[in-house]
């Protein structure tokens, strides 16, 4: 692996610690209707190799110190997949360096979130989707793509609500009890005037490409009409006013995605969310003479 996202990411023994940290999870077996997301993150690499290593506005992205590592080799087994999944986000976040994973469908989410979660206690979860996924199981698989954030409510270390979810517009009866029940905020397409994202804790940003408009992201295997259009989603992580440390970008399907337009709305959620982040980290390190350390915070 020799670097990518047209130099933004660099070969792994060419930066020591790295403050970012690419990695692919070619999983699809939890995928419900239509798989192909196992050829996400070699796609989505193909096409950011068309666009300049910079974000929308023009902000250099080649002096991050951000490396790809490659993807993970995963088999077939699904909790030996899960298990190497959280072993490298544990091992990356641990670092200090922030895990950004490329799926593979939304099942790769549970143990990215998990491995992360050991080394930032009080960890949020953003997920941006059209699919609230709070099914217990689904068919019988609790494995399942549809069960994400019902198994990440569940994980040890956290109670409490700490889930929010943006651009559901798939629910059902059951989904919506699931969601009260386990404290679960969810703003539909039709609240986004005025919404605003602000948690005091360190957050790991979820983006199911299928957030936006089957219009706007034709190539995921369960689309839904009525979502965001790219415009509205990149300036909602533009302007998310939070500390992300740690994403993923998920349910890409490369078999379903003609023009490689859907690869290429996931690239840029990758280039605005590392200016997002870029831009946080030094407003942090401006004013980090009149805050208080971040452990007294928490
Ligand atoms: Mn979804």
């Amino acid at each position: 692996m020799s670097g990518s996202f047209s130099g933004i990411f660099q070969s792994p023994d060419a930066v020591s610690d790295p403050a970012f940290t690419l990695i692919g999870a070619p999983w699809d077996a939890a995928s419900t209707f239509r798989p192909g997301t196992r050829l996400g993150p070699q796609q989505i690499r193909t096409m950011a190799s068309s666009l300049s290593p910079a974000t929308e506005r023009g902000e250099d992205l080649t002096s991050l110190g951000a490396v790809d590592a490659g993807d993970l080799a995963l088999g077939t087994h699904v909790e030996n997949a899960e298990a190497t999944i959280q072993q490298t986000t544990t091992a990356i976040a641990r670092a200090g360096s922030v895990p950004i994973v490329l799926g593979g469908d939304h099942a790769i989410t549970v143990p990215a979130f998990a491995g992360v979660l050991g080394a930032h206690p009080g960890l949020e979860l953003l997920v941006l989707d059209a699919h609230p996924d709070l099914y217990p199981d689904y068919e019988g698989d609790p494995f399942s793509h549809a069960c994400v954030s019902h198994r990440i409510a569940h994980l040890q270390g956290m109670a409490g609500s700490r889930i929010t979810q943006v651009g559901v517009r798939a629910s059902n009866p059951g989904q919506r009890r699931q969601a009260e029940a386990l404290g679960v905020e969810t703003i539909g397409p039709w609240d986004l005037a005025g919404w605003h994202y602000d948690r005091p804790g360190p957050v790991y940003l979820s983006v199911d490409i299928d957030v936006l408009d089957p219009a706007h992201a034709p190539g995921c295997g369960n689309p839904v009409p009525g979502g965001l259009t790219s415009r509205q989603l990149l300036d909602l992580i533009q302007h998310l006013d939070c500390e992300i440390v740690a994403m993923d970008i998920v349910e890409v399907n490369p078999l379903l995605d003609v023009h490689g337009s859907t690869a290429l709305a996931a690239v840029r959620v990758v280039t605005e969310a590392l200016g997002q982040m870029a831009r946080h980290q030094m407003s942090r390190h401006r004013t980090s003479s009149v805050r208080r350390p971040r452990e007294s915070r928490a």
